[in-house]
């Protein structure tokens, strides 16, 4: 492959709703380029996207795949990203490295819950989009169907490149109204005849072709000026006019495709040779520092990672783009992030798993290279004269999580090698060594998701493992004052031991008065202030240690153990062994031995004491609640809301957007265990959501009792 200028280059997405043909354009697409000479099926399990085993296994797409294609002199690189919400992490990285979106639609059902979950994606991301309308050649497709609903939501900004003659089993014919011809295709598909348009067909061509020009004309001055003298515009103005539309996102050129034949193909490879920006006229990346870096091949050396595949025999694959400058075989590179030097071993240009060596890459293009010594994705390396570091790239929270187990304890470690790899090939696994709950929590983005790693584990890895229920997190605080005093004594065989400490517990809340007077049974206490502690718990919250001893009942030097013991229960709450929170305890009284008084003795009091005053305070257990965010179509809304209302949630809002409604709820973590599952099972697939972690709140007494209860069996069994 000749090594492309930037001006030459063209970056692009493919994105959609699982199923709706993005792997299949994407082989159709190769071998229109000659890249491959025969096009291959995802049935086949023989396309260039989709060829890891797993995707094999299960007929879609899990990982995001590069390919390139030359086209009229122009280098258009694809990414082929899954289309499942689970692997969405794939679409995120790609929509952040390409700079125009193709969403592909199936003509069956239109606009899909995948599919508004990635539109989302591109407005976060402010990337134009070009709709492309696949499977036209099935008995239900509905291509104005698909249209209309896109112009509900988008409005006049939807404008039509084509439409299709004969839809179904039939198709084999679209007019395009920017060239005003009819493209026809034999069964095999491939190279069209360019037929004028049909007398049948001139009038909603002329239409569709004066409304392109409108739409073309508003995006620039001087074509609306040339517009408004002459009443129409050039092709190549056309052009000029939709690529600045495309740009600002105020034009969204809707094209058709029958992938699975192989035809329309061509004309779309073709439009995104001439029409779609280059990486040159679109929105820079700025470094982690905020510092614009123009794509400029004759600026200084500068990489940035955006994908890790490990591939059999060799190894890590690592996806990179060129944000500055050109990258060559042999340069020597600084890793920004590790501090670590590579060389640059080879260059390549890729289709999927098929790796091309180049001699050279510029700036704007994308590439890979192996053999890395120590680049992860998300790291950059930099040449001379560029110290760039570069984290625009933000995934979505988890919102499917389990605990993960080896079936065989030896296969443990290896089993966490894993975990950490294929996190460094999907960013949006989080993996946790959770000392609190004590299990490996894997987070992921649903249950195909885990699914898939599962199968990954056994079938590639021949480790077999295991799904648990995960714990949850709760925290344990008070709702009230107590007091409790302490006595350890030990004075039997051995070096003695003597503490005794009388503390004051109460709720902490933030601006709260110094400690003053309090009363218990008939019993004053004044407290005098000798010093504050405030301590920012590791598990959130705060624990608020107040020394107002008087008269010398305990030393100084005993306070530190107290707190050390005090801290020991917070770290395994004395109601069912959770973190505790939010809780200020005021030492003011005690008593020492000469002798047998040590650190131990005062540690072992001032534990017991906190313990007992804890659980005379109302002390309470308190539940992660998550702020969960449903898009459901209108039609399930009921379903969904009465589904949420059996899960303890609290129903904060509503938004509608256009055929889908966005509910908005408070939902306790405990409650979302398996809740991606169960909203597809009753939305039949069609809703989505999202979720993150909100505040800490009290769980209802029921609940409180239950889990009392489930700890003290738990102690039993010890
Ligand atoms: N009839 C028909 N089937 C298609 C077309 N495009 C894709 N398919 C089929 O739709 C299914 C999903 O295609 P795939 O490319 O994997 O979709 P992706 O999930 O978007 O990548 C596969 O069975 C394809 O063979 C098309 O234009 N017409
Ligand atoms: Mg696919």
């Amino acid at each position: 492959m000749k090594v492309y200028q930037t001006n030459e280059i063209k970056n692009i997405a493919i994105l959609g709703s699982s199923g709706s043909g993005k792997t299949t354009l994407a082989e159709a697409m190769l071998y229109e380029g000659g890249v491959i000479k025969r096009r291959g099926t995802v049935e086949a399990g023989n396309t260039v996207s989709d060829y890891f085993p797993v995707e094999k296994e299960y007929g879609y797409s899990v990982f995001s795949t590069v390919f390139s294609v030359e086209w009229q002199d122009r280098k258009l690189n694809f990414i082929d990203c899954p289309g499942a919400d689970d692997f969405i992490g794939g679409a995120v990285s790609a929509l952040n490295v390409t700079d125009t979106a193709l969403m592909l639609l199936n003509a069956q059902y239109g606009i899909e819950v995948g599919t508004i979950n990635q539109l989302r994606y591109t407005e976060q991301f402010n990337k134009p989009v070009i709709f492309i309308i696949n499977h036209l050649d099935n008995a239900a497709a509905d291509y104005e169907g698909a249209v209309a609903q896109l112009r509900d939501r988008f409005g006049s900004k939807v404008v039509q490149i084509q439409y299709p003659v004969n839809q179904g089993f039939s198709f084999n014919a679209v007019v395009d109204v920017l060239k005003m011809k009819m493209y026809r295709w034999k069964p095999e598909g491939g190279v069209p005849e360019v037929l004028e348009i049909p007398a049948g067909e001139a009038d909603k061509a002329t239409e569709l072709h004066t409304a392109l020009v409108e739409a073309a004309a508003e995006h620039d001055d001087r074509l609306m000026e040339k517009f408004f003298d002459e009443g129409s515009l050039s092709e190549d103005e056309l052009r000029a006019g939709i690529s600045a539309g495309l740009i600002t996102r105020g034009m969204f050129p809707v094209f058709c495709v029958c992938a699975g034949k192989d035809m329309c193909v061509r004309r779309t490879l073709e439009f995104l040779g001439n029409v779609v920006p280059t990486v040159d006229r679109m929105q820079h990346v700025k470094t982690t520092e905020g510092k614009e870096i123009a794509p400029d091949s004759n600026g200084p050396t500068s990489i940035f990672f955006f994908k890790t595949t490990i591939e059999p025999h060799i190894g890590q694959v690592s996806y990179f783009k060129v944000i500055s400058g050109k990258v060559k075989e042999s340069d020597d590179l600084l890793n920004a992030n590790r501090g670590s030097k590579e060389r640059i071993a080879q260059i390549f240009s890729v289709a999927g798993q098929v790796r091309n060596p180049v001699t050279e890459i510029m700036a704007g293009d994308i590439g890979a290279t192996v053999k890395l010594k120590d680049v992860r994705r998300g790291n950059t390396l930099n040449g001379k004269g560029a110290d760039y570091t570069f984290d625009f790239i933000r995934y979505p929270n988890p919102k499917f999580r389990r605990a993960i187990r080896a079936i065989n304890e030896a296969d443990s470690e290896k089993m966490s090698e894993l975990l950490n790899r294929m996190r460094e090939e999907d960013p949006t696994w989080i993996v946790e060594q959770s000392k609190e709950l004590k299990q490996t929590i894997v987070s992921g983005q649903g249950e195909f998701h885990l699914r898939t790693l599962k199968w990954r584990m056994e079938n590639n890895e021949k480790i077999a493992i295991e799904f648990l229920e995960p714990k949850i997190p709760y925290r344990e605080t008070i709702t009230k004052s107590a007091r409790a005093d302490y006595r350890h004594k030990k004075q039997s065989g051995g070096a003695g031991q003597f503490g005794e400490v009388h503390l004051i517990v109460e709720p902490y809340y933030e601006g709260m008065p110094a400690p003053e007077l309090y009363r218990f049974g008939n019993q004053e206490y004044k407290m005098s202030v000798r010093d504050t502690q405030i301590i920012d718990l590791d598990w959130g919250g705060k624990l608020i240690f107040v020394n107002c001893i008087v008269g010398g009942s305990i030393d100084a030097r005993f306070l530190p153990a107290i707190l050390k013991g005090v801290m020991a229960r917070m770290e395994q709450g004395p109601l069912t062994g959770s973190y505790a929170r939010d809780v200020r305890i005021i030492v003011y009284d005690g008593k020492m031995h000469p002798v047998d008084s040590n650190e131990i003795s005062f540690m072992l009091a001032g534990r017991n004491a906190f313990s007992t005053a804890f659980k005379a305070a109302g002390p309470k257990i308190l539940e992660p609640i998550y702020d969960v965010e449903v898009s459901v179509p209108a039609d399930y809304l009921g379903d969904v809301m009465s589904d949420l209302q059996g899960r303890r949630s609290i129903i904060m809002g509503m938004n509608s957007e256009k055929g889908y409604e966005v509910l908005m709820a408070k939902v306790p973590l405990k409650e979302m265990s398996s809740y991606s599952t169960s909203l597809s099972s009753i939305t039949g697939g069609r809703a989505s959501f999202i979720m993150k972690f909100a505040s800490y709140e009290l769980v209802p007494a029921d609940v409180q009792e239950k889990l009392l209860k489930a700890y003290a069996e738990s102690q039993e069994d010890d």
